[in-house]
Protein backbone atom coordinates (compact mmCIF):
# COMPACT_ATOMS: atom_id res chain seq x y z
CA UNK A 1 0.00 0.00 0.00
CA UNK A 2 3.12 2.17 0.73
CA UNK A 3 3.81 2.14 -3.15
CA UNK A 4 0.47 4.36 -3.68
CA UNK A 5 0.81 6.86 -0.86
CA UNK A 6 1.32 9.97 -2.16
CA UNK A 7 3.93 11.79 -0.08
CA UNK A 8 1.28 14.37 0.81
CA UNK A 9 -0.78 11.42 1.98
CA UNK A 10 2.06 10.49 4.00
CA UNK A 11 2.03 13.50 6.16
CA UNK A 12 -1.92 13.30 6.01
CA UNK A 13 -1.89 10.05 7.13
CA UNK A 14 0.61 10.32 10.20
CA UNK A 15 -1.07 13.35 11.89
CA UNK A 16 -4.44 11.50 11.56
CA UNK A 17 -3.06 7.96 12.33
CA UNK A 18 -1.60 9.71 15.38
CA UNK A 19 -4.85 11.39 16.46
CA UNK A 20 -7.15 7.90 15.83
CA UNK A 21 -4.63 5.70 17.42
CA UNK A 22 -4.45 7.97 20.30
CA UNK A 23 -8.24 8.15 20.37
CA UNK A 24 -9.53 4.66 19.98
CA UNK A 25 -6.78 3.99 22.57
CA UNK A 26 -7.88 6.60 25.19
CA UNK A 27 -10.90 4.00 25.90
CA UNK A 28 -8.83 2.01 27.23
CA UNK A 29 -5.95 3.71 29.27
CA UNK A 30 -4.60 1.89 32.21
CA UNK A 31 -6.07 -1.65 31.65
CA UNK A 32 -3.85 -4.93 31.85
CA UNK A 33 -3.18 -6.85 29.27
CA UNK A 34 -5.50 -9.63 30.87
CA UNK A 35 -8.80 -7.59 30.51
CA UNK A 36 -7.55 -6.42 27.16
CA UNK A 37 -7.30 -10.14 25.85
CA UNK A 38 -10.16 -11.03 27.99
CA UNK A 39 -12.27 -9.22 25.68
CA UNK A 40 -10.83 -8.88 22.22
CA UNK A 41 -9.47 -12.37 20.72
CA UNK A 42 -7.58 -10.18 18.36
CA UNK A 43 -5.98 -6.84 16.82
CA UNK A 44 -8.80 -7.29 14.11
CA UNK A 45 -11.64 -8.19 16.85
CA UNK A 46 -10.73 -4.42 18.95
CA UNK A 47 -10.63 -2.47 15.39
CA UNK A 48 -13.83 -4.34 13.93
CA UNK A 49 -15.70 -3.46 16.80
CA UNK A 50 -14.29 -0.59 18.61
CA UNK A 51 -16.59 1.11 21.48
CA UNK A 52 -19.26 2.81 20.33
CA UNK A 53 -19.48 6.68 20.04
CA UNK A 54 -17.32 9.18 19.08
CA UNK A 55 -13.44 8.88 19.15
CA UNK A 56 -12.15 11.99 21.61
CA UNK A 57 -8.66 12.49 21.11
CA UNK A 58 -6.32 13.46 24.41
CA UNK A 59 -2.93 15.45 25.06
CA UNK A 60 -1.12 13.43 22.90
CA UNK A 61 -2.65 14.95 19.88
CA UNK A 62 -3.45 18.16 21.37
CA UNK A 63 0.04 18.42 21.56
CA UNK A 64 1.10 17.49 18.13
CA UNK A 65 -1.24 20.22 17.02
CA UNK A 66 1.39 22.64 18.92
CA UNK A 67 3.90 21.22 17.47
CA UNK A 68 3.04 20.86 14.12
CA UNK A 69 1.30 24.77 14.48
CA UNK A 70 4.91 25.90 15.00
CA UNK A 71 6.85 23.95 12.39
CA UNK A 72 4.04 24.81 10.06
CA UNK A 73 4.43 28.81 10.93
CA UNK A 74 8.10 29.05 11.92
CA UNK A 75 9.76 25.92 9.61
CA UNK A 76 11.35 25.06 12.97
CA UNK A 77 11.13 24.70 16.77
CA UNK A 78 11.18 28.20 17.89
CA UNK A 79 10.90 27.47 21.62
CA UNK A 80 8.90 30.40 22.70
CA UNK A 81 6.49 30.01 20.01
CA UNK A 82 6.04 26.47 20.80
CA UNK A 83 5.15 27.27 24.77
CA UNK A 84 2.78 29.48 23.41
CA UNK A 85 1.57 26.58 21.05
CA UNK A 86 0.98 24.70 24.10
CA UNK A 87 -0.30 27.22 26.65
CA UNK A 88 -2.72 28.81 24.14
CA UNK A 89 -3.80 25.07 23.06
CA UNK A 90 -3.76 23.45 26.54
CA UNK A 91 -6.83 21.93 27.53
CA UNK A 92 -7.13 20.29 31.12
CA UNK A 93 -9.95 17.84 30.36
CA UNK A 94 -7.72 16.47 27.87
CA UNK A 95 -5.74 14.15 30.49
CA UNK A 96 -2.75 15.59 30.32
CA UNK A 97 0.87 13.95 32.86
CA UNK A 98 0.70 16.04 36.08
CA UNK A 99 4.62 17.29 35.59
CA UNK A 100 3.27 18.40 31.81
CA UNK A 101 -0.04 20.38 33.47
CA UNK A 102 2.33 21.51 36.37
CA UNK A 103 4.90 23.27 33.78
CA UNK A 104 2.77 24.40 31.12
CA UNK A 105 0.22 26.01 33.68
CA UNK A 106 3.55 28.14 34.90
CA UNK A 107 3.31 28.94 30.62
CA UNK A 108 -0.24 30.08 30.66
CA UNK A 109 -0.15 32.18 33.98
CA UNK A 110 3.68 33.79 32.88
CA UNK A 111 5.64 31.88 36.26
CA UNK A 112 8.91 30.06 35.43
CA UNK A 113 8.10 26.74 33.76
CA UNK A 114 12.26 26.44 33.05
CA UNK A 115 12.46 25.73 36.56
CA UNK A 116 9.60 23.66 36.92
CA UNK A 117 10.52 21.61 33.91
CA UNK A 118 13.84 20.80 35.97
CA UNK A 119 12.37 20.18 39.05
CA UNK A 120 8.95 19.17 39.34
CA UNK A 121 10.48 15.64 38.84
CA UNK A 122 14.31 15.51 40.19
CA UNK A 123 15.99 15.49 36.68
CA UNK A 124 13.11 16.18 34.68
CA UNK A 125 10.72 14.14 33.39
CA UNK A 126 11.34 11.04 31.33
CA UNK A 127 7.47 10.47 30.44
CA UNK A 128 6.57 9.85 26.68
CA UNK A 129 4.89 13.02 26.40
CA UNK A 130 7.54 14.41 24.76
CA UNK A 131 7.35 11.72 22.28
CA UNK A 132 4.09 11.33 22.19
CA UNK A 133 3.80 14.75 20.34
CA UNK A 134 6.75 14.30 17.99
CA UNK A 135 5.75 12.99 14.90
CA UNK A 136 5.55 16.24 12.62
CA UNK A 137 9.39 16.87 13.73
CA UNK A 138 10.25 13.96 11.78
CA UNK A 139 7.78 15.07 8.85
CA UNK A 140 9.28 18.12 8.19
CA UNK A 141 13.11 17.28 8.66
CA UNK A 142 12.88 13.43 7.10
CA UNK A 143 15.46 14.46 4.63
CA UNK A 144 17.65 14.98 7.28
CA UNK A 145 18.21 12.65 10.12
CA UNK A 146 20.66 15.17 12.16
CA UNK A 147 18.11 17.66 11.97
CA UNK A 148 14.95 15.65 12.98
CA UNK A 149 17.50 14.59 15.95
CA UNK A 150 18.35 18.23 17.01
CA UNK A 151 14.82 19.49 16.44
CA UNK A 152 13.00 16.56 18.33
CA UNK A 153 15.30 17.38 21.27
CA UNK A 154 14.58 21.24 20.73
CA UNK A 155 10.79 20.15 20.77
CA UNK A 156 10.77 18.28 23.90
CA UNK A 157 12.68 20.53 26.29
CA UNK A 158 10.20 23.13 27.20
CA UNK A 159 8.46 20.44 29.39
CA UNK A 160 10.76 17.21 29.28
CA UNK A 161 14.89 17.66 30.07
CA UNK A 162 15.42 14.24 31.12
CA UNK A 163 17.63 12.85 28.84
CA UNK A 164 15.80 9.64 28.37
CA UNK A 165 12.54 11.71 28.12
CA UNK A 166 14.31 13.65 25.02
CA UNK A 167 15.94 10.55 23.42
CA UNK A 168 12.63 8.78 23.65
CA UNK A 169 11.27 11.72 21.24
CA UNK A 170 14.62 11.65 19.01
CA UNK A 171 13.70 7.66 18.10
CA UNK A 172 10.08 8.55 17.58
CA UNK A 173 10.54 11.33 15.05
CA UNK A 174 13.61 9.18 13.36
CA UNK A 175 11.24 6.18 12.87
CA UNK A 176 8.99 8.73 11.23
CA UNK A 177 10.86 10.16 9.04
CA UNK A 178 12.30 6.88 7.79
CA UNK A 179 8.87 5.13 7.36
CA UNK A 180 7.77 8.57 5.53
CA UNK A 181 10.69 7.98 2.99
CA UNK A 182 11.21 4.72 2.22
CA UNK A 183 7.98 2.50 -0.36
CA UNK A 184 9.08 -0.85 1.18
CA UNK A 185 10.58 -1.11 4.84
CA UNK A 186 14.08 -2.62 5.19
CA UNK A 187 13.43 -3.59 8.86
CA UNK A 188 17.27 -4.18 9.29
CA UNK A 189 18.33 -0.74 7.93
CA UNK A 190 15.17 0.89 9.98
CA UNK A 191 16.28 -0.45 13.87
CA UNK A 192 20.13 -0.67 12.46
CA UNK A 193 19.73 3.46 11.97
CA UNK A 194 17.69 4.03 15.22
CA UNK A 195 20.02 1.92 17.36
CA UNK A 196 23.13 3.51 16.20
CA UNK A 197 21.98 7.22 17.32
CA UNK A 198 21.02 6.40 20.47
CA UNK A 199 23.46 7.46 23.37
CA UNK A 200 21.49 5.16 26.40
CA UNK A 201 21.49 1.49 26.50
CA UNK A 202 18.11 1.97 27.97
CA UNK A 203 17.19 2.49 24.07
CA UNK A 204 19.35 0.82 21.72
CA UNK A 205 19.51 -2.70 23.73
CA UNK A 206 15.37 -2.67 23.41
CA UNK A 207 15.77 -1.58 19.63
CA UNK A 208 18.40 -4.02 19.07
CA UNK A 209 15.98 -6.62 20.43
CA UNK A 210 12.78 -5.16 18.40
CA UNK A 211 14.75 -5.77 14.81
CA UNK A 212 14.61 -9.32 15.54
CA UNK A 213 10.96 -9.66 17.54
CA UNK A 214 8.88 -12.30 15.36
CA UNK A 215 6.06 -12.54 17.28
CA UNK A 216 3.01 -10.46 18.51
CA UNK A 217 2.93 -12.26 22.11
CA UNK A 218 6.38 -10.52 22.69
CA UNK A 219 5.49 -7.27 21.80
CA UNK A 220 4.93 -6.75 25.50
CA UNK A 221 8.18 -7.25 26.82
CA UNK A 222 9.19 -3.64 25.46
CA UNK A 223 6.88 -2.36 28.23
CA UNK A 224 3.34 -0.41 28.30
CA UNK A 225 4.04 2.55 30.76
CA UNK A 226 4.02 6.04 31.36
CA UNK A 227 8.15 6.27 30.92
CA UNK A 228 9.07 6.83 27.89
CA UNK A 229 11.66 3.81 28.24
CA UNK A 230 8.51 1.60 28.34
CA UNK A 231 6.71 3.00 25.38
CA UNK A 232 8.62 4.52 22.59
CA UNK A 233 10.55 1.21 21.52
CA UNK A 234 7.03 -0.66 22.49
CA UNK A 235 5.60 1.47 19.35
CA UNK A 236 8.13 1.33 16.92
CA UNK A 237 8.43 -2.29 17.51
CA UNK A 238 4.59 -2.52 17.24
CA UNK A 239 4.93 -0.37 13.64
CA UNK A 240 7.74 -3.25 12.76
CA UNK A 241 6.31 -6.22 13.32
CA UNK A 242 3.00 -5.46 11.21
CA UNK A 243 4.31 -2.15 8.93
CA UNK A 244 1.57 -3.00 5.81
CA UNK A 245 -1.27 -2.77 8.59
CA UNK A 246 -2.05 0.69 10.30
CA UNK A 247 -5.09 -1.74 11.42
CA UNK A 248 -2.76 -4.71 13.37
CA UNK A 249 -0.25 -2.22 14.16
CA UNK A 250 -2.58 -0.02 16.63
CA UNK A 251 -4.47 -3.09 17.41
CA UNK A 252 -1.40 -5.19 19.00
CA UNK A 253 -0.62 -1.32 20.61
CA UNK A 254 -3.78 -1.39 22.34
CA UNK A 255 -4.53 -4.77 23.28
CA UNK A 256 -0.90 -4.53 25.49
CA UNK A 257 -2.87 -2.40 28.25
CA UNK A 258 -1.03 0.11 30.16
CA UNK A 259 -0.54 3.58 28.15
CA UNK A 260 -2.74 2.86 25.33
CA UNK A 261 -3.67 5.86 23.50
CA UNK A 262 0.28 6.76 23.84
CA UNK A 263 1.82 4.15 22.21
CA UNK A 264 -0.95 3.61 19.99
CA UNK A 265 -0.46 7.46 18.74
CA UNK A 266 2.97 6.89 18.67
CA UNK A 267 2.56 3.28 16.64
CA UNK A 268 -0.31 4.99 14.70
CA UNK A 269 1.86 8.26 13.52
CA UNK A 270 4.38 6.20 12.26
CA UNK A 271 2.29 3.60 10.06
CA UNK A 272 -0.10 6.62 8.58
CA UNK A 273 3.86 8.39 7.66
CA UNK A 274 4.52 4.99 6.08
CA UNK A 275 1.41 3.58 4.28
CA UNK A 276 -0.60 7.31 3.82
CA UNK A 277 -4.08 8.11 4.90
CA UNK A 278 -5.62 5.56 3.04
CA UNK A 279 -4.61 2.99 5.22
CA UNK A 280 -6.67 4.37 8.36
CA UNK A 281 -9.70 2.63 8.61
CA UNK A 282 -13.01 4.78 7.23
CA UNK A 283 -15.24 3.81 10.05
CA UNK A 284 -12.56 4.74 12.67
CA UNK A 285 -11.80 7.82 10.56
CA UNK A 286 -15.11 8.51 10.48
CA UNK A 287 -15.77 8.53 14.27
CA UNK A 288 -13.00 11.21 15.31
CA UNK A 289 -14.00 14.19 16.70
CA UNK A 290 -14.76 16.81 13.88
CA UNK A 291 -15.69 19.84 15.92
CA UNK A 292 -13.09 22.94 16.36
CA UNK A 293 -9.44 21.01 16.11
CA UNK A 294 -10.60 17.56 15.38
CA UNK A 295 -10.60 15.74 11.92
CA UNK A 296 -11.33 18.17 9.11
CA UNK A 297 -8.05 20.45 10.93
CA UNK A 298 -5.63 18.09 11.62
CA UNK A 299 -5.75 17.02 7.63
CA UNK A 300 -5.34 20.73 6.95
CA UNK A 301 -2.82 21.14 9.42
CA UNK A 302 -0.13 18.50 7.84
CA UNK A 303 -1.28 19.51 4.33
CA UNK A 304 0.24 22.91 5.65
CA UNK A 305 3.31 20.79 7.13
CA UNK A 306 3.34 19.15 3.80
CA UNK A 307 3.69 22.86 1.91
CA UNK A 308 6.48 24.12 3.97
CA UNK A 309 8.54 20.96 3.29
CA UNK A 310 7.77 21.60 0.24
CA UNK A 311 9.07 25.00 -0.15
CA UNK A 312 12.10 24.09 2.29
CA UNK A 313 12.81 21.64 0.22
CA UNK A 314 13.24 23.84 -3.11
C1 LIG B 1 -2.04 10.82 31.44
C2 LIG B 1 9.70 9.88 38.58
C3 LIG B 1 8.61 10.36 36.61
C4 LIG B 1 9.71 11.14 36.19
C5 LIG B 1 10.85 11.26 37.06
C6 LIG B 1 6.40 9.70 35.61
C7 LIG B 1 -0.84 11.43 29.46
C8 LIG B 1 5.42 10.35 36.59
C9 LIG B 1 -0.44 11.00 28.06
C10 LIG B 1 4.67 11.32 35.69
C11 LIG B 1 0.80 10.20 28.27
C12 LIG B 1 4.57 10.51 34.40
C13 LIG B 1 1.43 10.85 29.47
C14 LIG B 1 4.34 11.35 33.16
C15 LIG B 1 2.46 11.85 29.06
C16 LIG B 1 8.21 11.18 34.65
N1 LIG B 1 10.78 10.61 38.25
N2 LIG B 1 8.61 9.73 37.79
N3 LIG B 1 11.94 11.96 36.74
N4 LIG B 1 9.42 11.63 34.96
N5 LIG B 1 7.70 10.40 35.62
O1 LIG B 1 4.00 14.23 34.14
O2 LIG B 1 3.62 14.61 29.32
O3 LIG B 1 -1.69 10.51 30.11
O4 LIG B 1 4.56 9.35 37.08
O5 LIG B 1 6.05 14.70 32.71
O6 LIG B 1 5.39 12.89 29.97
O7 LIG B 1 -1.43 10.26 27.42
O8 LIG B 1 3.40 11.68 36.18
O9 LIG B 1 3.87 14.00 31.69
O10 LIG B 1 0.50 8.87 28.59
O11 LIG B 1 5.82 9.84 34.31
O12 LIG B 1 0.39 11.52 30.16
O13 LIG B 1 5.30 12.37 33.06
O14 LIG B 1 2.96 12.38 30.22
P1 LIG B 1 4.84 13.90 32.96
P2 LIG B 1 4.06 13.51 30.21
MG1 LIG C 1 -3.09 11.04 26.42
MG1 LIG D 1 -1.13 8.18 27.48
Amino acid sequence: MSKVASLEDRFVGCLLGLAVGDALGAFFEGQSTDYMTRHYRSAADLINNPPPGELWYTDDTQMAIGVARTLSVCGAIEEKYLCRQFASNYDPNRGYGGGARAVIEAMRHGHDHKYLAADYFPGGSFGNGAAMRVAPVGLLFRDDHDGVWEQARLSALPTHVHPLGIEGAQIVALAVAMASSVDQLDRGVFFENLASRCASLEYSGPLGRARRLEHVRDLGLFGNGIEATASAVTAIAAFGLTPDSYEETIGNAILLGGDTDTIAAMAGAISGAYLGVRAIPSHLLGKLEDRHQGRTYIEQLAKNLYEKYVQTAE
